[in-house]
């Protein structure tokens, strides 16, 4: 991975919870239940499950970074979907997106060479190195952001 890929995960990363925050914010409680699908999760999910990727992600990098070689936890991400923090207000959520994102920005900035690529096992992707980590939630954020906006658009409602 080229110094350049590496920086525009650091800037997606960065920019990451303003663009969410730009998105919902404006929402009503109605258009917050919103799914593109009856068995997708609602906007406000989507919110809330971001917190909790985002933080296995942070996890998942400094694992590596302070560990030989480490095997990283998965999770069972539509059970978590279903826990009671999941009701709340998207509030909170978009308050430690931001505060989080201000530390993967600070953390992925001050990586050298031999860090960005410290390898992990992922029990079910294999073998990675830290890049891919960053690679893969830069995505993940777009990737729900688009999903929301897929939500808004189709409207349908549990
Ligand atoms: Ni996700």
């Amino acid at each position: 991975m080229t110094t350049a890929q590496r920086q525009a995960y650091i800037e997606q990363m960065g920019a990451f919870p303003a663009e969410l925050e730009a998105l919902v914010t404006p929402l009503t409680e109605d258009q917050l239940e919103m799914r593109e699908g009856p068995n997708e999760w609602s906007v406000r999910q989507i919110v809330h499950h971001l917190v909790d990727s985002h933080l296995n992600a942070m996890a998942r990098m400094k694992l590596p970074l302070t560990e030989d070689h480490p095997t990283i936890k998965t999770y069972d991400q539509e059970k978590w979907a279903q826990l009671a923090d999941y009701k709340l207000p998207i509030e909170s959520s978009l308050l430690i997106l931001k505060g989080l994102h201000i530390h993967f920005v600070a953390l992925l900035s001050s990586l050298s060479d031999e860090q960005w690529t410290r390898p992990l096992t992922h029990p079910e992707a294999g073998e990675q190195v830290v890049e891919d980590i960053a690679q893969t939630y830069a995505w993940h954020g777009n990737n729900h952001i688009e999903q929301i906006t897929r939500a808004l658009a189709v409207g349908l409602r549990k």
